[in-house]
């Protein structure tokens, strides 16, 4: 029987006493998949439009039109925004870096168009945004490095972290600031951002929250490390979310390119860990303040291009033709 977005429960609604449920827009799905974002979501966040060089992309050329337009489809629609992101070494334009004549700029003037950036941004959308990515990926990957090489850390030096932070909460006091990561749950990166959280702590840095990215599949991250992830940052007196959710049909290691749809054992793997997960979520609703996935529906992903350039995903709850998927099911069925 055709399934009609009617008949089934709203996402939003089953989760009402626990969190906001996320999803990730672009200035497509924002009308195709438009009347399944308003029923099952009352969060959205922006996957690119509000990156760095989507915002500047010269110095002191705002653009702001895609941006603005999502803003006001969630306030049409009683949804709240996250903002993502601020600083990043990537999507990042290259001219924050250098002066005119090409030369690498001085720690000043970088800091200088960090703060404009930031207070620009920020303060334009001040009140709206619940929270924001200030720092988006820091940590290095490589076991013994801890922070991430990057134009940030070698022209500005570690404090370009702080000063991000400082920044945005000077211009809006109200929006929750967040450090947010990509393999946050397993133990040797985790480890790094405890570290890097806790110092911006005791240094009295205005942060308020670890967003886990949550880019996890099939295979891993383990329950236990996920479990662990989040009391580590807890303990630290952060807020947590979930940004970035998907759960890719395949391991890491799975580098396969012929599968045109999602085998019956891959979705079955895949609706059971989507239950776990969220089992968890509910147990840590204190602390979890949103669960965002990174897109709506299985018509698009951004891992249709990574790690496998032009390899189709099915991350999501819903299919492509927007239909709840096993892994729907699985979490909203747990009263
Ligand atoms: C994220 N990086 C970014 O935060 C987001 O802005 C982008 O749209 C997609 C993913 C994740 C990432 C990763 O999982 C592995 C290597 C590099 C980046």
């Amino acid at each position: 029987m055709e399934q009609n977005i009617k008949d089934i429960p709203s996402l939003q609604s089953v989760y009402k006493d626990y969190f906001p449920i996320g999803a990730a827009i672009n200035a497509r799905t924002i009308d195709t998949e438009k009347n399944l974002l308003k029923k099952h979501f009352n969060s959205l966040t922006a996957e690119n439009e509000m990156k760095p060089e989507n915002l500047q992309p010269k110095e002191g050329v705002f653009t702001f039109d895609v941006a603005d337009k999502m803003i006001g489809f969630a306030k049409q629609n009683n949804m709240r925004f996250r903002g993502h992101t601020l600083v990043w070494h990537n999507q990042t334009p290259e001219w924050m870096f250098a002066n005119s004549d090409g030369s690498v700029a001085s720690r000043e003037k970088i800091l200088a168009r960090m703060e404009n950036h930031i207070s620009t941004v920020a303060g334009r959308y001040k009140g709206q945004i619940y929270s924001w990515d200030v720092v988006n990926e820091a940590i290095a990957d490589e076991e013994k490095v801890f922070l991430r090489q990057s134009k940030w850390l070698e022209l500005v030096g570690e404090d370009f972290i702080d000063k991000a932070f400082e920044y945005a909460h000077k211009v809006d006091p109200s929006a929750a600031l967040f450090y947010n990561d990509y393999n946050e749950s397993f133990p040797g990166k985790r480890e790094k951002i405890y570290r890097l959280v806790k110092s911006l702590v005791e240094k009295g840095v205005p942060i308020h929250g670890v967003g886990l990215q949550a880019h996890w599949n099939i295979a891993e991250p383990s329950l236990d490390n996920i479990r662990e992830a989040i009391e580590r940052y807890a303990s630290l007196g952060m807020q947590i979310q979930i940004t970035e959710m998907d759960v890719s049909a395949f391991s890491w290691e799975d580098k396969r390119t012929d599968l045109v749809k999602p085998t019956a054992q891959i979705a079955e793997l895949q609706a059971q860990r989507y239950e776990e997960f969220f089992k968890i979520f509910r147990e840590y609703k204190e602390v979890i303040t949103s669960v965002t996935f990174w897109g709506v529906s299985d018509s698009y992903t951004w891992l249709n291009d990574f790690p496998v350039r032009g390899r189709k995903n099915w991350p999501f709850v819903f299919d492509a033709n927007q239909h709840a998927k096993d892994s729907f099911w699985k979490i909203v069925d747990f009263k």
